[in-house]
Parts: C-alpha cells; sequence; structure tokens
C-alpha cells in the first residue's frame, strides 16, 4: 500500500539539471577540462563536491582541497545566477497536478535532493507547501547511489521505504530507490534509467493512478 512520493529535484521537479550541466561546463571549461552532455549523465544526482572530483579525474587533474572549495563555490555562484530567475512558470509540466493528486488522495510528500539549494528551488517555484518534509544532504553520510538519502525520507515521512514511490532522472538516484526498496519512476531514456521499475520519458506523463497501479502490482 503506497503512503508517500518521493522526488529528487533537479530534472524532476524543475529543468535546474540543465542549469547543472551549464555551470560545470563553464567551470571545467575554465580549467581546461571540456566535457560534453554524455559525460554529465554521470554529474547527476551526485553531491557538488562529488562531481567536482569526478570532473577532475576525468580531466587528470590533481588540486588541494582547497583550491577544490574555491571551484565548488565558484561553479555554485554560476549556478545560483542561473536559477535566480526562476518562477513557478519553471515546475515542469505533470508535476503540479501530480502533487495536488497526491495531497487530494492523501499521499505524504519529501524532498530527496542531493542539492543544497533544494528549498531556496522549491520557494522559487512556490510549490513548498506541498512537502511535508525536505531531507537535508548536510547531514547525509554517502550520497546517491547509496540509498540513505531515500532511508531518511521514509524515515522523516514515518513510513517504511517500500510504501513509497520515488521519483528520478538519475540512474544514479534509481539504484538507490532500488536499495532502498522503494518503488523507482525513472524521468528519462531506458538505456540510461535501465533499472527503473517504472520509466516514461517525460515528466507530462506522469499520472498518479497509473503510478499507483503498477507500484502496488
Ligand atoms: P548543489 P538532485 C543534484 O540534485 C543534482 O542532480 C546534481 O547535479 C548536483 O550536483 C547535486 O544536486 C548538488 O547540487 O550543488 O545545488 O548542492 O538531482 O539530487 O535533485
Ligand atoms: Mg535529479
Amino acid at each position: 500500500m503506497i503512503k508517500a512520493l518521493v522526488f529528487d529535484l533537479d530534472g524532476v521537479i524543475t529543468d535546474s539539471a540543465e542549469y547543472h550541466y551549464q555551470a560545470w561546463k563553464q567551470l571545467g571549461e575554465s580549467i581546461g577540462i571540456p566535457f560534453d552532455r554524455a559525460f554529465n549523465e554521470q554529474l547527476k544526482g551526485i553531491s557538488r563536491m562529488d562531481s567536482l572530483n569526478k570532473i577532475l579525474e576525468y580531466g587528470n587533474k590533481h588540486m588541494s582541497q582547497e583550491e577544490k572549495e574555491l571551484l565548488a563555490t565558484k561553479k555554485n555562484e554560476t549556478y545560483l545566477a542561473l536559477i535566480e530567475r526562476m518562477t513557478e512558470n519553471d515546475v515542469l509540466p505533470g508535476i503540479l497536478p501530480l502533487l495536488k493528486q497526491a495531497r487530494e488522495k492523501g499521499l505524504k510528500i519529501a524532498l530527496a535532493s542531493a542539492s543544497k539549494n533544494g528549498p531556496f528551488i522549491l520557494e522559487r517555484l512556490g510549490i513548498s507547501d506541498y512537502f511535508d518534509t525536505i531531507v537535508n544532504p548536510e547531514h547525509l553520510t554517502k550520497g546517491k547511489p547509496d540509498p540513505e538519502i531515500y532511508c531518511k525520507a521514509a524515515e522523516q515521512l514515518h513510513v517504511q521505504a517500500y510504501e513509497c514511490i520515488g521519483l528520478e532522472d538519475a540512474q544514479s538516484g534509481i539504484e538507490g530507490l532500488n536499495a532502498a526498496g522503494m518503488f523507482s519512476v525513472g524521468i528519462g531514456k531506458e538505456d540510461i534509467l535501465y533499472s527503473a521499475n517504472y520509466l516514461v520519458d517525460t515528466t507530462e506523463k506522469l499520472d498518479l493512478n497509473s503510478l499507483l497501479i503498477h507500484a502496488n502490482k
């Protein structure tokens, strides 16, 4: 019996995944490590510092912790400048109806995003009130694909993980949801989100009744 929805943020609720890509790409180029969208897939869902470490590894560059902190801050400044103009119109299609339907059905709702900018973005989008709880990524010991963030979401909602449907756009997130024992819904392409329990290509196709039918099977 499903009792809750657990949302990823970037790439699920809003297209901030595109802004993360632009900000990282700009930073990568500034340090002589250009990369493309295919490489960027590996950065989705993982923390700011883990993303930077992956980029440095890809470019075979070594930096001190202090230099890395500076670069991570620089990337976040670029990112913040890009998301500053976000409004309610930037909620992806299908998400608001899903949040409303979930509320009507009495389901609980959590945010399980690796982003430290999560609460700020929900405010900008005008949808904070739909969320019963937000997992604080600063309190986690491991990032996605570890299930910790989803287990924490279930705990904060006072439900069991198997009573939750999780929505994700990154394979790291799908792996974490599966490991937590949640029903995993992938939003994107099958070749990338290959282990999702259920897949839609865009958020527009999300329909609560279909999700519940598949998850309760
Ligand atoms: P920040 P999600 C993740 O959010 C993004 O997918 C990932 O690209 C980003 O590096 C991470 O948040 C950290 O974000 O730099 O804003 O703290 O997909 O888990 O909602
Ligand atoms: Mg995401």
